[in-house]
């Protein structure tokens, strides 16, 4: 089959809810992918920062392997073996005293409002009903209604209304913003990205998650970090919020938890917030299953033993230095952290993104626009240097033919 058939395959029997490059991939190892034809690519994509131990990394596929023949799911009618001691090492490496297990990203941020909300009702004495979260314009949280009901973005929300109510919406890297908001004593938490990701890899000002933080403290409501994307050693830190020694009342966590291998989420919170859900209200039929929790502990310990945080930190900048030493009128800025990093581009009439993003992959490296004018950079975080140097070279040598 030639790639043309693989595509229109999926775009006749597929929803279009996506624009994919058209490169079909059929294989993973480490920080490369190789398509139907065997050619060789760079990913830096990463699954959108879930592959940040590399594609099926040894350690974490044996894990998976070994798990499959013996228990994949108990529901959480049963106890499970493994659930507990995933549980108990998920806790220590981020430093809570308890995390409630789910599968997607989408699915912990309903998780954490719903956690927000309760324990506004019952902790903090909000009328009940009336818990309101504020959160960010411009932020993505993921896909569900509740979700979208959040979102400022049109493409993610146009046309799927009605919507959930009991946000209240700021403007991003805006503390005062949230300090006025938070007159307002029905708002139970705040919700955030400490780095924003589909916004274009948004960094905010050096403070800015310390001030909200101490905002929150002041008023009582919860700080709320989703870190589906930003955490787990991606920024160069464990967690982005590290960055400002910020220990989020809520810790949401996905996409690189599993290594890219099954969805596994989690939200992490201390016993005043996390007991307050009871027994059968709230939940999932996958969350915590015993795969996942095989997975999840092996790739913890990848994070940890290949020291992922501290080779982010430094790739991240050999990254943002080197691609900043380009000289080309379509490069407006570099940014990001570790290796979260994105180039804003000027466009041109006859070049944009995509376009910059097409003639990568004839160079061997993939790597997704979003908006029409900005490319994300999100390697593995595995990625030695000798690498990188490569991938740089693919970058500069597609700007020069421009
Ligand atoms: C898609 C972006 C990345 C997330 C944060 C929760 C979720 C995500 C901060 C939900 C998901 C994704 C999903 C992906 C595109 C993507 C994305 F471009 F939209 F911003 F990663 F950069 N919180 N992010 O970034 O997690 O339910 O998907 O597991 O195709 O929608 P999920």
């Amino acid at each position: 089959m030639i790639i043309q058939d693989y595509i229109s395959r999926e775009l006749k029997y597929g929803a279009h809810n996506y624009h994919p490059l058209p490169v079909v991939l059929n294989k993973g190892e480490g920080v490369f992918v190789y398509d139907v034809e065997g050619k060789r690519y760079f990913d830096f994509l990463s699954g959108y920062s879930a592959l940040s131990q590399g594609h099926c990394h040894p350690k974490i596929v044996n894990a998976l392997k070994r798990q499959a023949d013996i228990l994949t799911l108990t529901s959480r009618a049963f106890h499970c073996d493994l659930l507990g001691e995933f549980m108990e090492k998920a806790c220590n490496f981020f430093g809570y005293d308890k995390l409630l297990p789910m599968n997607t990203g989408a699915e912990a941020v309903e998780t954490a409002l719903k956690l927000a909300r309760r324990w506004g009702y019952e902790v903090k004495g909000v009328p009940m009903n009336k818990a309101k979260i504020a959160v960010c314009e411009d932020n993505f949280h993921g896909r569900t209604i509740t979700i979208i009901s959040m979102s400022t973005d049109p493409s993610s929300y146009g046309g799927f209304g009605p919507f959930t109510e009991g946000f209240v919406k700021i403007p991003y890297n805006n503390a005062d913003a949230l300090a006025e908001v938070m007159t307002d004593k029905n708002i139970v938490g705040f919700l955030v990205e400490p780095i924003q990701g589909e916004a274009g890899v948004a960094v905010p000002s050096d403070g800015y998650l310390w001030k909200c933080y101490e905002i929150c403290k002041q008023n009582n409501a919860l700080f709320i970090a989703d870190e589906v994307q930003s955490g787990i050693a991606r920024t160069g830190k464990l967690i982005a919020c590290d960055w400002e020694g910020v220990r989020p009342d809520i810790l949401i966590l996905g996409k690189a938890l599993s290594g890219g291998i099954t969805p596994v989420s989690a939200v992490f919170a201390d016993d005043e917030i996390m007991l307050t859900v009871k027994a059968g209200e709230h939940g999932s039929t996958y969350g915590g299953n015993p795969l996942a929790c095989a997975v999840g502990i092996a790739a913890l310990d990848v994070v940890k033993d290949e020291n992922l945080a501290e080779n982010a930190q430094k790739m991240g900048e050999i990254f943002r230095n080197e691609i900043s030493n380009i000289n080309h009128k379509m490069i407006v800025q570099v940014r990001g952290k570790g290796l979260l990093n994105a180039v804003v581009t000027e466009p041109q009439e006859h070049i944009k993104a995509w376009d910059i993003c097409l003639k990568l992959k004839e160079r061997g490296l993939l790597a997704k626009p979003t908006h029409d004018n900005i490319i994300r950079f999100t390697p593995p975080l595995i990625i030695t240097e000798k690498q990188m140097r490569e991938a740089i070279q693919i970058i500069k040598e597609v700007f020069e033919d421009i």
